[in-house]
């Protein structure tokens, strides 16, 4: 149950942290989960994978999306008890409903995401806002040095910021916020508005920071259902195929980048 205080704090800074969200038992069993998740071979039609490449010319598993219809324990972990929908929607005040979810690995020697807004109706072409609150899921511990990432408070209210081909918010712009590190513990939720700007720092640490993310948008809002949106993604931003030659690997998206 939040408190008025976390409602407070999520309406003015735009993101926030439930400590110790998941039990022992529970962290554990979404651990391995991601961990069996790394280990899939590429799909051409069920699950996304993408691959980054290492300083010593390893490939490395960078991001896994559309894996819960095809991971029971991950699903039934993640969903069944409805915890997380019902704190999503006391924070939205509004039923929501599930677009995607995704698995960033940042196993060490990953690359970092340059700062950004999720807001994924701009990258999809979509005319409504489609996504509302993104709900992170700490696998790992994260701070800075192994690739955690930064928030600026407020900053959601402003709307979309100017930005590149890649949608990385101008550095005349970014330079100018407060950006806070956002530190959390494995078993911590992590909640932020799709509109609040983040980026984090390549993991040059030897220890791995797991996230799962369950994005959220608003029941009234228009836009995709899940599957159409994994369609979307399949076509516009296509995942690894068998191939996966280590000099030309598909990037998971714009933002990501190494040094
Ligand atoms: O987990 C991270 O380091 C960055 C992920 C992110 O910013 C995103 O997927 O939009």
């Amino acid at each position: 149950m939040l408190t008025e205080a976390q409602k407070t704090k999520w309406d003015q800074d735009g993101y926030i942290r439930l400590e110790g969200f998941f039990d022992a038992v529970t962290r554990d069993k979404i651990s391995n989960g991601a961990e069996e998740v790394a280990r899939w071979d590429v799909s051409d039609d069920k699950w996304m994978l993408w691959f980054e490449k290492t300083s010593d010319n390893r490939k490395i598993i960078s991001k896994a999306e559309n894996f819960l219809d095809y991971h029971d324990v991950l699903r039934e972990t993640l969903l069944a008890d409805g915890r997380i929908s019902e704190t999503i929607e006391t924070l939205l005040d509004e039923n929501a409903r599930m677009l995607k979810e995704l698995l960033i690995f940042k196993y060490p020697d990953s690359g970092g995401y340059r700062p950004h807004q999720d807001i994924y109706h701009v990258h999809h072409n979509v005319p409504e806002r489609m996504v509302h609150a993104i709900a992170a899921v700490a696998i790992d511990d994260s701070v800075p040095d192994n690739g955690g990432l930064f928030f600026t408070p407020g900053r959601h209210k402003e709307g979309l910021f100017p930005m590149d081909d890649g949608w990385v918010i101008n550095s005349g712009v970014s330079d100018t916020f407060k950006w806070e590190p956002t530190p959390w513990k494995a078993g911590d939720l992590f909640i932020f508005d799709d509109y609040a700007p983040h980026y984090s720092l390549p993991n040059k640490s030897d220890r791995s920071r797991r996230a799962l993310y369950l994005v959220f948008q608003r029941a009234s809002s228009g836009g995709p259902t899940r599957a159409e949106y994994n369609r979307m993604k399949r076509a516009y931003n296509p995942p690894e195929d068998g191939v996966s030659d280590l000099e030309n690997l598909k990037l998971p998206n714009g933002i990501l980048y190494r040094d």
